[in-house]
C-alpha cells in the first residue's frame, strides 16, 4: 500500500473534472488501498482521487475522532443528491494546500448517493464533519478547491504563496 506524493497547488491537475468509475477492478482497489495509506499518513480525513493525481470519482474517508476506532470509507462515484437550506460554517484544510486554513460555509446536511467497494449502491444523510468533508471532496472530484469560496483577494494571496514555493522547490530539485 505505497504512499502516493500529493498533488499540491498550483497544480492544473486539481482543476480537471474527474471521471465516473465505471466498475471495481483490480485497478481501482489499488488505487483506494494507496488512498488510504497516503490519507491516514497525511494525516488527513478524506482524500479525492486526483490529489494524488488520478482523475477518476473515487474518494476514500475517515472522519473518526480517536485513532483506536478507525472508520475508513471508500465512496465511488460519490453524488450529493439533496443540500439542505441550513448553512453551518466549519474551519477547513486541504492536503493540497498544506498548513492553510480558513472557514467555509456549505450545507449543514446532505443526502449522499454513493457506490462502495463492491460497487453496491447506497443513499446516506450526513450532517456535521461527515457532511462538510464530503462536500469538499465532491468538489476536488468537479475541479473546485475550498480557497475557491474565499474572497478573491484571500484566494489570490493564497495562490502566489504556494506558487512562490512550488517554484522554490523546483529548483531545489
Ligand atoms: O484532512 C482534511 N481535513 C479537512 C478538514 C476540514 C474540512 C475538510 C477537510 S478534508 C482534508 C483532506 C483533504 O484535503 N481532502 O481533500
Ligand atoms: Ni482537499
Amino acid at each position: 500500500m505505497p504512499v502516493k506524493p500529493l498533488v499540491l497547488l498550483p497544480d492544473s491537475q486539481l482543476r480537471l473534472l474527474s471521471k465516473p468509475v465505471e466498475g471495481v477492478d483490480k485497478a481501482v482497489r489499488k488505487l483506494v488501498d494507496d488512498m488510504f495509506a497516503t490519507m491516514y499518513a497525511a494525516p488527513g480525513i478524506g482524500l479525492a482521487a486526483i490529489q494524488v493525481g488520478t482523475p477518476l470519482r473515487v474518494v476514500t474517508m475517515d472522519v473518526s475522532k480517536r485513532d483506536d476506532t478507525q472508520e475508513p470509507m471508500a465512496l465511488i462515484n460519490p453524488e450529493i443528491v439533496w443540500s439542505s437550506e441550513e448553512m453551518r460554517v466549519m474551519e477547513e484544510g486541504c492536503l493540497s494546500i498544506p498548513e492553510y486554513y480558513e472557514s467555509v460555509e456549505r450545507p449543514d446536511k446532505i443526502r449522499l448517493r454513493y457506490r462502495d467497494i463492491d460497487f453496491k449502491e447506497h443513499e446516506i444523510e450526513a450532517d456535521g464533519v461527515l457532511a462538510t468533508c464530503v462536500q469538499h471532496e465532491v468538489d476536488h472530484l468537479n475541479g473546485i478547491l475550498f480557497i475557491d469560496y474565499l474572497s478573491k483577494l484571500k484566494r489570490d494571496r493564497v495562490i502566489k504563496k504556494y506558487t512562490k514555493l512550488a517554484k522554490m522547490k523546483d529548483e531545489e530539485a
